[in-house]
């Protein structure tokens, strides 16, 4: 270490939260609410680069940083916390619906807002991705609903193994079709050419194809 191998020159590409990473994030490292709750978090950012958490639908407060009780006047809401590598938070998460602390019940996504940090090896959702649920929004077995239906695929070595692309499955592909089987319709395509081509300028001067 040091002499042959330079670690400075190494690359991040496996993120965890509490020791687990993406899918099972949404198994083993959700954050759990009935609602109507102070949360405490207490956050540490044991990789060596920045990690900007985000929460979904909700404002934190920070009340300490490195192990040090902010003054009233000194502790800000917001909904990204830049974390140093090596700095240790606390956050005051609320869950009363008030428009500005919390937005209300839902399976609200945190991550961080570093894309690294969401990928694993590459592959998004991966990493750090995890869900601050509000209880009846869990199944029986305590995971977030519709988690089959939604990321089935996610839970299936072949997406690990980059061998299937991540919306082949899901709802995405009633909307936008599946990226994997539909030829694509080549008529359409042709006239849409052919338009391009006579008319570049016309499809986007007035707005209203854009
Ligand atoms: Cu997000």
């Amino acid at each position: 270490m040091g002499r042959d191998y330079n670690m400075t020159e190494s690359f991040e590409n496996y993120f965890l939260l509490n020791g687990h990473s993406f899918p099972y994030t949404l198994r083993d490292a959700l954050i759990v609410t009935n609602g109507n709750e102070a949360i405490k978090l207490r956050v540490a950012n044991a990789q060596r680069s920045q990690v900007a958490l985000h929460i979904h639908g909700h404002k934190a407060t920070i009340t300490a940083m490195d192990g040090v009780d902010l003054s009233p006047a000194q502790q800000i809401t917001r909904d990204v916390f830049d974390i140093a590598s090596a700095q240790r938070l606390d956050l005051n998460l609320l869950t009363t619906n008030d428009g500005l602390h919390s937005y209300g019940p839902g399976l609200w996504m945190f991550h961080d807002h570093v894309p690294t940090g969401t990928m694993t090896d590459g592959l998004e959702p991966g990493g750090n991705m995890a869900i601050l649920a509000y209880k009846p929004l869990l199944d029986d077995k305590g995971m977030p609903q519709h988690h089959d239906q939604m990321m089935g695929e996610l839970f299936d070595k072949d997406y690990y193994a980059k061998k299937q692309a991540f919306w082949q499955q899901t709802d995405y592909a009633a909307v936008f079709g599946d990226a994997g089987f539909i030829p694509p319709d080549m008529a359409k395509l042709i006239l849409f050419g052919i338009v391009s081509w006579i008319n570049p300028w016309a499809a986007n001067l007035d707005g209203s194809n854009i």
